[in-house]
């Protein structure tokens, strides 16, 4: 009987668990630190150029990519040009082909669902500058099985053109 109770009581606790977490879990806007504000992402970049998330709730915005290559390369590393100005260990999207536009970019792992980024159907330049795990993208089907296609650690692509992915990605796992 005892026993019972406590089952009761865990289940009880359990339900109001799930329905406080609820409003936490619904997918809202990514928010971004940019000129010691906070902004929205999904609603809008507010003229940043660069994105980059630090780690889970850390995410800072700039003007320029090269200011975020400076924030984001450790001290001592020469900044680059192109593809190079995603450093190491980061993964990065960026809006147009030849990895130019606007770039964002991650050093966390994890699921990022790009409306909430301001980036759904808009990546058409990808590099994982990583030695290991790649990348997984999803494109979203109204009717039937989501798309899904894949992206090599250490792999660079300059327009997903080629693969028939330009503009189409909707959410990344990596
Ligand atoms: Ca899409």
């Amino acid at each position: 009987m005892k026993l019972f109770r406590t089952m009761a009581m865990l289940v009880a606790a359990i339900g109001i668990t799930t329905t406080t977490a609820a409003p936490a879990m619904a997918d809202t806007g990514v928010i971004a630190t940019y000129h010691g504000k906070r902004i929205d992402l999904s609603k809008g970049w507010q003229g940043a150029q660069a994105c980059a998330e630090f780690a889970v709730g850390d995410v800072r915005c700039y003007d320029t990519a090269a200011e975020a290559d400076m924030a984001t390369r450790p001290a001592g590393e020469v900044a680059a040009k192109g593809m190079w100005d995603c450093p190491g260990t980061w993964v990065c999207l960026w809006q147009d082909e030849n990895y130019t536009g606007r770039r964002l970019q991650w050093s966390a792992a994890g699921t990022k669902k790009l409306a909430n980024w301001d980036f759904r159907d808009k990546t058409t330049s990808v590099f994982l500058n990583r030695v290991q795990r790649g990348m997984e993208a999803v494109n979203y089907r109204t009717l039937g099985l989501d798309d899904h296609s894949f992206y090599c650690a250490s792999c660079a692509y300059d327009n997903l053109a080629a693969s028939g992915w330009n503009d189409k990605i909707d959410e990344v796992k990596i």
